[in-house]
């Protein structure tokens, strides 16, 4: 990790992809938009000020209900959770606003000396920070600029550590290929006893899953299309937003909602930054995000391996939204 920055009881530091960005951005964008037959975008591509601030928004529609569920949830065990892990350190990963943490920290109280927050967006992260040290006088704030799917090792050796994923943000990693190798890294930050508290998002209704992610606002579209003004932004693309429209449906036999941009008619696009010369047919898709859907048994089928057993189940009275305390074996 490099370039270290301080102020105040605030440390900021910088993971190795975020370091040479825009030559990591631009191999991604390339390989994932080279991709047949359905081309895709890495969704942490998402996150630009703009895109972390209308999942803001999302999180306050009246049709995105794993938001204030976990919420409900966590207040209704944050206490126990702090109880059973007493946590020297609490690490916190997709940490966006870094609301939820507070209500555990809250829990944890004197046990805890120190909370690194990570995440891909420096503004939300670098105000997380400032917010957490301000209103936790006594704690020491850490920030990790970076990729969760590639820095874990920034984190350093465990001991003493709850790292809390929150959001269903681990439903954003493809099941079977993404998230055991991610299981595996996070499991090598744990020591024997350090516990990893995680959010999913549970399998259900369908139609509720689908109004989640085709709100009447329209805000779940804008943020769909944000990436590809980031791609734009960063790489120089000349994606038009106008010749594109939002999809998400819901796929039964993978368990997972899966998001696209549809060109609405035929449209090309050039990002000579990243090599790629792009012509879309009218209906052809990109594919932007998965957001995978658990149950109690399709998650506990991904720890074997991985260093983590199951530790507590804590759901809602209605069963929409989890939260599993895994536990690192000895
Ligand atoms: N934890 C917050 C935010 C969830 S949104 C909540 O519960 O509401 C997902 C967050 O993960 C965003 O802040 C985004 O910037 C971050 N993120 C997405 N992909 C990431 C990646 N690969 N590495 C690090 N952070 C990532
Ligand atoms: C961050 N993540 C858990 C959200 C989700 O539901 O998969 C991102 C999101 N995509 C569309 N709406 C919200």
């Amino acid at each position: 990790v490099s370039e270290a920055t301080r102020d105040d009881r605030v440390v900021l530091r910088r993971a190795p992809s975020s370091r040479d960005a825009l030559a990591l951005m631009a191999a991604e964008v390339r390989e994932g938009l080279s991709a047949r037959p359905l081309p895709f975008l890495p969704s942490k591509y998402f996150y630009d000020d703009r895109g972390s601030a209308l999942f803001d928004e999302i999180t306050r529609l009246p049709e995105y209900y794993p938001t204030r569920t976990e919420e409900g949830i966590l207040e209704a065990v944050a206490d126990q959770v702090a109880r059973v892990t007493r946590p020297r350190e609490v690490v916190e990963l997709g940490s966006g606003t870094g609301r939820k943490i507070r209500r555990l920290l809250a829990a944890t109280a004197r046990a805890t000396v120190r909370c690194v927050l990570f995440d891909v967006n420096e503004t939300f992260l670098t105000d997380s920070c400032r917010r957490l040290a301000r209103d936790f006088p006594g704690l020491e704030v850490n920030g990790i600029v970076g990729d969760f799917t590639h820095d874990l090792d920034c984190l350093g050796p465990g001991g003493g550590r709850l790292v809390v994923f929150f959001a269903g943000t681990i439903g954003n990693l493809h099941p079977d290929e993404a998230v055991p190798a991610f299981l595996v890294r996070l499991a090598r930050q744990l020591a024997p006893g350090d516990a990893f508290l995680v959010g999913v998002d549970l399998v259900k209704d369908e139609a509720r899953l689908h109004a989640a992610y085709n709100d009447a606002a329209g805000v779940t579209a804008r943020f769909n299309l944000n990436i590809l003004r980031v791609v734009n932004d960063r790489l120089g693309a000349d994606f038009d937003l106008t010749a594109f429209e939002h999809v998400a449906f819901y796929d039964r036999a993978r368990a997972w909602i899966e998001m696209r941009v549809r060109a609405r008619r035929a449209t090309r696009v050039r990002i000579p930054r990243a090599d790629v010369d792009l012509a879309l047919g009218e209906g052809d898709e990109i594919r932007t995000e998965i957001s995978a859907k658990y149950t109690r048994g399709t998650l506990e089928a991904r720890l074997p391996g991985s260093g983590l057993r199951l530790e507590q189940w804590l759901t809602d009275a209605d069963e929409l939204f989890a939260l599993a305390l895994l536990r690192r074996i000895a």
